[in-house]
């Protein structure tokens, strides 16, 4: 069977420490979706790891981590990836396997991306640049480059057509002269890394991922699907058009591992105890003041990729309970609880007010609307705190009592609450 563990709000909802702690009841982890664009933060030995394509399961050994069809791969961050975690004692020959369906990212789609932004302007859509768009586009479009292709003789001249295509695309943006040649520099810089990191590529596990999976399964195998970034980038679900390019919801399983919807049971869902989001798009719990950069200040959040500052806000139950309702998520997991601990009061949003009118649906784009949370409000817990807790009971009572508040809303029960970064720091309920 396959149980599927998914972000529930804008991403970086800690997916890759909680993989990390059920990893154990596991025999396969496998990514769906996403790429480098992900960025799942481990603590292994006290040590931060962040991985980027190689699913949370690695550090593990006895488990197999497979790089699914719905990923795309940028060789050139692939290789870093698996440089730093072979210098922490993995043998990843032994334990990661790439499916050759798995599309590519070459240096002219991370170019057509910074295109992209620039020529959005304020309305960008504060992409990873990484890449993530345009290689979608080349595999809907019919143009891309999959893994499968790098063992095969006549690589470079696909490589070529494919770049061809894509300077035939820069030329269209207008820009001025020094942008243009930024973007061909950075092209002609990023080659090498990539032809050397093909190489690097040919010399790994690449394997038929359908038949890799379901073989397994039929043998009796555990799965655990790893989505990444979160369910409101989906980008048929999410705030569109400020989402990423893949499905981020239990849907895209399926078609990102090739298996059929059958072999699915459990869908893990984890939020945070508050909300972030990183990159542009609506946020209607989003705060501006001294509480927002106080959870900032407290959660540490900045993007694990980028760097970048993290917006924050309260949690917002109303896009809970939709993407509960999108994935069929079948328990929750609550982290970064410990981070409410200096908060003398909590606050969850239970509705949006537009003109007027409360709604708990979400509506088909809040981008140019004025949306104005109505918050439910929670006694604080600030003299005790849920980072010492060693136990679910052992919470405060105000945090239980919070816990209890979502659970009730989205009807789905809490089975875990995160207070901390540490590998032992999950308390189930
Ligand atoms: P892209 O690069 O085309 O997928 O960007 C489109 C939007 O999706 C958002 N996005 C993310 N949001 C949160 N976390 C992500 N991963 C990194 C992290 C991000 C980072 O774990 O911190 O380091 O900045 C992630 N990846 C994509 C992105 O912000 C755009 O809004
Ligand atoms: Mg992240």
């Amino acid at each position: 069977m396959v149980d599927v563990l998914l972000g529930l709000q804008w991403g970086d909802e800690g997916k890759g420490k909680i993989v990390d702690y059920f990893a154990g009841n596991y025999d396969i982890i496998a990514r769906f979706q996403g790429g480098p664009n992900a960025g799942h933060t481990l603590y292994i030995d006290g040590q931060k790891v962040v991985l980027h394509t190689i699913p949370s399961g690695v550090f593990h050994k006895n488990i197999i981590n497979l790089i699914g069809n719905g990923v795309v791969l940028d060789p050139v961050t692939f290789k870093k990836e698996c440089d730093k975690i072979t210098a922490l004692g993995v043998d990843l020959k032994a334990n990661l396997f790439i499916a050759e369906r798995t599309h590519v990212i070459v240096p002219s789609h991370r170019a057509l991306d910074k295109a992209s932004e620039i020529s959005k302007g304020a309305e960008k859509i504060g992409s990873t640049l990484k890449g993530i768009g345009p290689a979608y586009m080349d595999k809907t479009g019919r143009n891309g480059l999959r893994v499968g292709d790098v063992l095969r003789a006549d690589f470079r001249e696909r490589y070529a057509k494919l770049k061809a295509k894509h300077e035939h695309l820069l030329a269209g943006y207008d820009f001025a002269a020094e942008v243009r040649a930024e973007i061909a520099n950075d092209i002609a810089e990023w080659e090498a890394e990539f032809f050397q990191a093909v190489e690097f590529l040919r010399g790994m596990n690449i394997v038929n991922g359908e038949y890799f999976l379901n073989d397994y399964l039929k043998a009796g195998k555990k799965v655990l699907a790893e989505g990444a970034q979160g369910s409101m980038l989906d980008v048929d679900f999410g705030t569109y058009p400020f989402v990423t390019s893949s499905n981020t919801i239990s849907a895209g399983v399926c078609s990102g591992l090739g298996i059929a919807p059958s072999w699915v049971k459990e869908v893990i869902g984890v939020t945070k105890a508050y909300c972030t989001r990183v990159g542009s798009g609506p946020f209607p719990t989003e705060l501006h003041d001294a509480v927002g950069e106080k959870l900032r200040k407290e959660g540490n959040e900045f993007g694990a990729t980028t760097g970048r500052p993290r917006r924050c806000g309260w949690i917002d139950l109303v896009a809970l309970n939709y993407t509960c309702m999108l994935s069929g998520v079948t328990q929750l997991v609550m982290t970064k609880s410990d981070v409410l601990d200096v908060f003398e009061e909590v606050y969850a949003c239970t509705a949006y007010e537009i003109d007027g009118k409360q709604t708990k649906a979400m509506p088909f784009q809040i981008n140019d609307l004025d949306v104005t949370p109505i918050w439910e409000k929670y006694k604080g817990w600030s003299d005790e705190t849920a980072a010492k807790s060693t136990t679910f009971s052992e919470l405060p009572a105000e945090m239980k009592a919070f816990v209890k508040a979502v659970e009730t809303y989205l009807g789905v029960p809490v089975k875990y609450v995160s207070n901390g970064p540490g590998r032992d720091q999950i308390l189930p309920q």
